[in-house]
């Protein structure tokens, strides 16, 4: 099998796939998805959110916003002590990811950011990949945490430019594609996707795809959330997401990056595992698992191990892509 990442698709050539016919869509998602991926693996990532709340920015969807009424507790950067025993449940649980998220709109020189970059290297020793989702983060930071035992960078798009303003007004997409490019030069993977349900056109899917898609690299991982319409932010009556539109969304996204974990993330808790099936056929490879995604719940571990003995899926092992790597060095 020799098929190239393509880097330079057009918005013409994304929407006749969006809006291909569904079960065609889904086809060609998984007939891709089988020769580019183990289809029986499915990653496993824990979150926790190691600073919650009381945050600065407005994104329109978020509970952690300390302009909207939402009922989050605010609390202070937890202790590292505390984080990896949760990183230890994580991985006994069967987790090999573990994502720290803190509700800032950005990373200072602190002793803070001194605190986070002890986690890391606290999970790092663990033997599992460690991702933090921090907020803006300059080059130099992005080093640091490359230098601590970063794996993943989690910054996500969330939508299109054009519907971006109408969620966010205290920063802007171009301050996003900043972050996302210092995480790549620090040599960090990069984890980056968005939110559907947001009030959206189809249009404004399909363009976040585009930008993702025609990156000079496509990111490692591509969270797809359903939004968690919360009550006290500006979307708390948006209507639900149909599973559809993430079925469509996660084929498409599959199709225009075939080796990408796709993530099925926040909104699980609504989905059927029917439903959740069909977005594994089609193409999603990665869950946040553990009863709570950062602030609002998620399915419990059980459930989902008896969704994978159901499917017949399997948890992805850490670090596969390195020890790959390894082998085919070894082989050559
Ligand atoms: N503060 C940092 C930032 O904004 O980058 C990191 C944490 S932030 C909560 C991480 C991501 O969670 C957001 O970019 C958004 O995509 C997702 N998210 C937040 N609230 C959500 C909700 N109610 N429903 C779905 N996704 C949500
Ligand atoms: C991502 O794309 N989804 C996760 C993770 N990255 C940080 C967050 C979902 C948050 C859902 C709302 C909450 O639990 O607070
Ligand atoms: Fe703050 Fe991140 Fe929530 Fe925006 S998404 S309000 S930056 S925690």
């Amino acid at each position: 099998m020799n098929q190239q990442l393509r880097n330079n698709w057009t918005i013409n050539e994304i929407e006749s796939i969006y809006n291909s016919p569904l079960l065609e869509l889904v086809y060609n998602a998984a007939t891709l998805h089988r020769t580019f991926n183990d289809t029986a693996e499915v990653q496993v990532c824990t979150l926790l959110s190691i600073k919650t709340g009381g945050c600065s920015e407005d994104c329109a969807y978020c509970p952690q916003a300390a302009r909207y009424n939402t009922g989050v507790d605010v609390q202070a950067l937890m202790k590292k002590e505390e984080v990896l025993e949760y990183a230890q449940k994580a991985k006994d649980a069967g987790s090999t990811r573990f994502c720290m998220g803190a509700a800032w709109r950005e990373v200072r020189d602190n002793r803070d950011f001194d605190r986070v970059l002890d986690m890391v290297k606290g999970v790092n020793k663990m033997g599992m990949e460690v991702c933090c989702t921090l907020g803006m983060l300059t080059e130099d930071q992005a080093k640091k945490l490359a230098d601590a035992g970063l794996y993943a960078y989690n910054h996500n798009l969330d939508t299109s430019k054009e519907h971006y303003s109408e969620i966010i007004s205290t920063r802007t997409y171009n301050d996003r594609l900043e972050t996302l490019d210092n995480v790549r030069k620090a040599g960090v993977t990069v984890c980056c996707g968005g939110i559907i349900g947001l009030g959206e056109t189809h249009e404004d899917r399909i363009k976040m795809l585009y930008t993702l898609a025609t990156m000079p690299e496509h990111p490692e991982s591509v969270p797809i959330n359903a939004l968690v319409p919360i009550k006290g932010t500006p979307l708390e009556n948006n209507a639900k997401v149909d599973i559809w539109d993430m079925v469509r969304m996660i084929a498409t996204a599959r199709i225009l990056m075939p080796k990408t974990m796709v993530r099925l993330s926040a909104g699980r808790t609504d989905m059927s595992i029917a439903e959740q099936a069909l977005c594994f056929m089609a193409g999603a490879n990665s869950i946040f698992a553990g009863d709570k995604l950062l602030t609002t719940p998620n399915p419990s571990f059980d459930e989902d191990n008896s969704m994978f003995q159901l499917l017949g899926l399997k948890p992805r092992t850490a670090f596969k892509e390195e020890k790959q790597y390894l082998r085919e060095a070894v082989e050559a």
